[in-house]
C-alpha cells in the first residue's frame, strides 16, 4: 500500500489529524490495534475545552455535539462542606463542553467512512521503519496476512503504550515523568447528575469529583490507591465514600443509582522530549501524559495534530520543512503549560501520604485565594476553557 500520511491509532489524535489531512485533500491509512467498537465504547475523557468544540465544528463534526453536549459556564470547587463557584462566562467568556471522548470518536470514525478512506482495525504486530529516510515503512498484521505501508510521514498516534515511541533510540529522547501515589477509581451510573455542573473536591479522605456524560448519566470518581482491588469495592461501599467526602453542610446529596461500570486509572505526568525522530511524529498520550485532574489529555491530543497537520499541508503546498522542524518545539511550549496546570490542580486537590498538616493548609489556603481572588479564578477559568492556540505565551 501507499499513502502519503500513515497514521497508527484511530483514538482522538490519529482521528482528528485523518480528518484534517481529509478536508486539505491529502491521503492517509490509519492502522489501529483494536476493534471498532473497543473503539467507540471504551469510557474516557469528558471535557472539551471551547477551542476544540470549534475544531471540531470547523471540521464539520458539530452537529452531533451540537445537539447533545452540554455546555458548562463554570464550576465547583467543594472544600470545607462548602461550594465554591467560578464562573467561566463571566470571568472568560467562554465556557466547556460536555461530550464523551467515545462519542467523538463515534463522529471521527463516522466521517472517515464517509470520506471512503482507509482504515485498518484489529491489526497487529505493528512496526515503524525507515524513518529517518524520506521513504517511511509501516508493517503490520491483518485478518493473518502481512501488510505494509509505504508513506511519507508517519504519525504515532498510538497512546501511551504504543509502539511508535519505543520505536526511537533511547539515546534520542529525554523523558521526564512523574508517578503519582495514587489513582482514581471512575464509575458510571445510570442518574441523572447531582448538581448541574461539574464539583471537584477536597476531602480529608481524599479527592472526589462529580462530573457526567449525559443529563441521564453521572460520572464519579474517587481518589484510590495506584493498585486499588475492584473487588473490595462492591456499590455500595462506593457509594457511601462518595456521599462522605461530597457532603456539605446544607444537606446535598449525591442521587444513588445502579453503577453501569467500574475502572481504576494510575495517575502520572509523562513527557518525550523531542516529540518528533526523522518523518516520525509522536502526538498525543504517544508523547505526553496529563493527570486527569485537569481534564486536558483529550484536548491536548487535539492541539499536538493541530499542528502537525498544518506542518505537513504546508510541506505538499510550498514544500517547505520549517513547521514540520519545528513541530516538536510548538507543541512542547503547549505541553508544559498543561502539565504545569494539571499538576497544580492535583497537588491543591488529593491527599498525599506522608502529609502532616502542612499540605492541609496549604491546600485549602490555595482554594480560598482561588475562590475568593478575581484574579486567582480567572487564571484557573483561562486555563480549564483552554489557553488559546497562539498568543504572547504560546
Ligand atoms: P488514545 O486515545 O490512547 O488512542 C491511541 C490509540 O492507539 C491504539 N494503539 C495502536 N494502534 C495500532 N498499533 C499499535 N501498536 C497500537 N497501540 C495502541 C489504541 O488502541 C488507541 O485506540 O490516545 P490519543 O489519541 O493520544 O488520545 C488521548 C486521550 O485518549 C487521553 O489523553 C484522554 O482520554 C485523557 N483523559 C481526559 N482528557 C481530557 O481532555 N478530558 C478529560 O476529562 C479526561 N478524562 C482521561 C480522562 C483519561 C482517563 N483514562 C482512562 C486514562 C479520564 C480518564 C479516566
Ligand atoms: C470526566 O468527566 O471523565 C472528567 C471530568 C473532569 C476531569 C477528569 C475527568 O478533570
Amino acid at each position: 500500500m501507499r499513502t502519503q500520511v500513515g497514521i497508527v491509532g484511530a483514538g482522538p489524535a490519529g482521528l482528528v489529524l485523518a480528518q484534517l489531512l481529509h478536508l486539505h485533500g491529502i491521503e492517509s491509512i490509519v492502522i489501529e490495534a483494536r476493534s471498532r467498537e473497543y473503539c467507540e465504547q471504551r469510557v474516557r475523557a469528558g471535557v472539551l475545552e471551547q477551542g476544540t468544540v470549534e475544531l471540531l465544528i470547523q471540521m464539520g463534526l458539530g452537529e452531533r455535539m451540537m445537539r447533545e453536549g452540554l455546555v458548562h459556564e463554570g464550576v465547583e470547587f467543594r472544600f470545607g462542606r462548602r461550594p465554591h463557584r467560578i464562573d467561566f462566562r463571566e470571568l472568560t467568556g467562554r465556557a466547556i463542553t460536555i461530550y464523551a471522548q467515545r462519542e467523538v470518536v463515534k463522529d471521527l470514525i463516522a466521517a472517515r467512512l464517509t470520506a471512503q478512506r482507509e482504515t485498518h482495525f484489529e491489526v497487529s504486530d505493528v512496526g515503524v521503519h525507515d524513518f529517518d529516510s524520506a521513504k517511511p515503512r509501516i508493517t503490520f498484521r491483518h485478518s493473518d496476512e502481512a501488510q505494509e505501508i509505504h508513506c511519507d510521514f508517519i504519525a504515532g498516534c498510538d497512546g501511551f503504550h504504543g509502539i511508535c515511541r519505543p520505536s526511537i533510540p533511547e539515546d534520542r529522547l529525554t523523558v521526564y515523568e512523574r508517578v503519582f501515589p495514587f489513582g482514581w477509581l471512575g464509575i458510571l451510573a445510570a442518574a441523572p447528575p447531582s448538581s448541574d455542573e461539574l464539583i471537584y473536591c477536597r476531602h480529608e479522605r481524599g479527592f472526589a469529583l462529580q462530573s457526567m456524560r449525559t443529563s441521564e448519566i453521572t460520572r464519579l470518581y474517587l481518589q484510590c490507591s495506584p493498585d486499588e482491588d475492584l473487588a473490595e469495592w462492591p456499590d455500595e461501599r462506593i457509594w457511601a465514600e462518595l456521599q462522605r467526602r461530597l457532603a456539605t453542610d446544607d444537606g446535598w446529596r449525591l442521587t444513588e443509582a445502579p453503577i453501569l461500570q467500574k475502572g481504576v486509572t494510575g495517575m502520572r505526568s509523562f513527557v518525550v522530549e523531542p516529540m518528533q525522530a526523522g518523518r516520525l511524529f509522536l502526538a498525543g498520550d504517544a508523547a505526553h501524559i496529563v493527570p486527569p485532574t485537569g481534564a486536558k489529555g483529550l484536548n491536548l491530543a487535539v492541539a499536538d495534530v493541530r499542528v502537525l497537520a498544518a506542518a505537513i499541508v504546508e510541506f505538499y503546498r510550498s514544500g517547505s520543512v520549517e513547521l514540520l522542524d519545528r513541530y516538536s518545539d510548538t507543541c512542547l511550549r503547549r505541553v508544559w503549560l498543561i502539565q504545569r496546570f494539571s499538576m497544580w490542580m492535583t497537588a491543591m486537590l488529593h491527599q498525599f501520604p506522608g502529609n502532616d498538616g502542612f499540605e492541609d493548609h496549604r491546600q485549602v489556603a490555595e482554594l480560598e485565594y482561588l475562590t475568593s481572588s478575581r484574579a486567582a479564578s480567572q487564571t484557573f477559568a483561562e486555563n480549564y476553557v483552554g489557553l488559546p492556540m497562539s498568543g504572547a505565551y504560546l
